[in-house]
Order: C-alpha cells, then sequence, then structure tokens
C-alpha cells in the first residue's frame, strides 16, 4: 500500500534541510509523484531508450536509484538483450535497503545490483545506459562535470546518458511562470500552501538545478554529441545524449 504523504503538513518551528532518511523512504512514490510533473511518463520513456541503446555484454547503471523506479522501468525493457547487468546506486543507505526489498518483489532474469554509494565515488564501466533521475540536482553544482566526464569516459560509443532535472530559467519573471505552474501542479495533487512553502525552504539549499543551455553546453563540452530534450513539463526536463 502507497503511503500518503504528509510530512510538511504541520507548522514546523523551524524547518530542517531535506535528507532522504527511513522518513522520506516511507512516503517515496506518493512524494514523487504528486511533486514530480510526468515522473510516470518520464519512467517510461527510460524503459524505451534503454530497449533502444542497451548493447549486449554491458552495464546499465541508475544513479541516485532511490526505491528502484528507473532501475526497474529499464529491467523490464532490456530481458531480450544478452548479457546486461543493472547496477543502482544510492547513498542513502534507507533508500538503498528499501530499494532491494522491493526489487525482489519482482522477478527477472536480468541481474540487478543495488549498492550504497556516493555517485561522485562510482566507477562506471562498460556501460551502455546511465540513468540520472533527478539526482544530478543533488550534487554540488562545482563537482557536476567531474560526474559527467567520469560517465562519459565509462560509456561505450554509442551508449547514452538519460539525465532527467528540475531547471531553472535564466529569466527571472519567466522562472516565476514555470515555479507558478508547478505548484499549481502540487495543489491540484493535494498539497496545502503550507506543504508547498515549508518543502520548497527544506529543499532550498539540498537541490541547486541549472538552466537547460547550462545542461546542455556542459554535456556538448565534455563531448556527448548533440544532447535532446525529449520529455519537458513546467521546469521539468528529461534529456537524452549520446557519446559518439
Ligand atoms: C527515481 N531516480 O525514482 N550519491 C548517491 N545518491 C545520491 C546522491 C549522491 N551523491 N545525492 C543524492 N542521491 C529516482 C529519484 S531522488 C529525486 C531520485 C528526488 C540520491 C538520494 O538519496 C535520492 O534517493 C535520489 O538521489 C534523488 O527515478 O527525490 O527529487
Amino acid at each position: 500500500m502507497i503511503k500518503r504523504d504528509s510530512l510538511f503538513a504541520e507548522p514546523l518551528t523551524q524547518v530542517s534541510d531535506f535528507v532522504f532518511d527511513e522518513k522520506v523512504v516511507e512516503v517515496f512514490p506518493d512524494m514523487i509523484n504528486r511533486s514530480v510533473p510526468g515522473y510516470q511518463s518520464i519512467l517510461h520513456g527510460i524503459g524505451q531508450l534503454a530497449a533502444r541503446f542497451a548493447q549486449p555484454h554491458s552495464n546499465l547503471y541508475d544513479l541516485g536509484c532511490s526505491l528502484g523506479a528507473a532501475t526497474l522501468a529499464m529491467r523490464q525493457n532490456v530481458a531480450h538483450i544478452d548479457d546486461v547487468k543493472l547496477i543502482g546506486i544510492d547513498n542513502s543507505p534507507a533508500m538503498v535497503e528499501r530499494c532491494k526489498l522491493h526489487l525482489q518483489g519482482y522477478r527477472s532474469a536480468v541481474p540487478a545490483d543495488i549498492r550504497c554509494e556516493d555517485i561522485r565515488d562510482t566507477r562506471i564501466e562498460e556501460a551502455s545506459v546511465v540513468v540520472m533521475n533527478f539526482t544530478l540536482q543533488f550534487v554540488p553544482p562545482a563537482q557536476r562535470d567531474a560526474l559527467l566526464a567520469a560517465i562519459f569516459a565509462g560509456l561505450r560509443p554509442g551508449g547514452v546518458l538519460l539525465l532527467s532535472e528540475k531547471f531553472k530559467s535564466p529569466d527571472p519573471a519567466m522562472d516565476e511562470v514555470l515555479i507558478d505552474l508547478h505548484h499549481q501542479f502540487k495543489r491540484a495533487n493535494g498539497y496545502s500552501e503550507l506543504e508547498i512553502s515549508q518543502k520548497r525552504a527544506a529543499i532550498e539549499n539540498v537541490m541547486q538545478p541549472d538552466t537547460l543551455s547550462t545542461h546542455q553546453q556542459r554535456l556538448q563540452r565534455l563531448g556527448f554529441h548533440q544532447p535532446q530534450v525529449w520529455f519537458q513539463c513546467y521546469n521539468f526536463a528529461a534529456m537524452l545524449a549520446v557519446k559518439p
């Protein structure tokens, strides 16, 4: 049964920085579905793109896997490809523990190795697909280049990075429009004004979005071919970038 997210429903005297702890794990599926516009469509697309880009005898990474939703989406779509292995990484012990249990609930011949580690320490090797579904935004901005460079180095030619992010607009007025639309989406999904504002305060220091052009220029500078946005809703986008 999916437990409803009410973590920010009561007034807090002090809003602390957001952490992916046991309390968040308990309500995570509800939280992400009611907070991220297009989350299910993006997972569906990740499955389709994994089927298209996964190469035989290669690794498929899900960096910041949380409860393994993208790992599962890939696993359901690559079973016909010879000798692929899924590797899910998250640095929240609570997430990893629950992710392992969650994956056990689905039978598959495709092996999945779920590890608790920081994605900045992960050695990416023989990869044909690397997913970062709303994870890069939690990595300090100064460390994003190095992480993406390591992913590029670990991808095989023809391999793909699937990068989904909340982004900011370079124009403050337009940014406000997109933020308003997102907040309307959350209201329509049952979040109160208090929940929206307290969550915003909790996440402010922890999640630092880039603009779409920062993402695209960085990926190109690192060697990816023509990064492409394949999904966008308000200030949420999913990109794909192929290693030539
Ligand atoms: C999904 N991809 O459902 N190393 C490892 N994990 C990290 C790091 C890090 N440095 N920083 C953050 N995380 C998922 C959703 S949630 C997005 C991803 C969100 C992990 C963190 O513990 C959390 O589980 C995940 O990245 C981000 O498809 O909640 O907005």
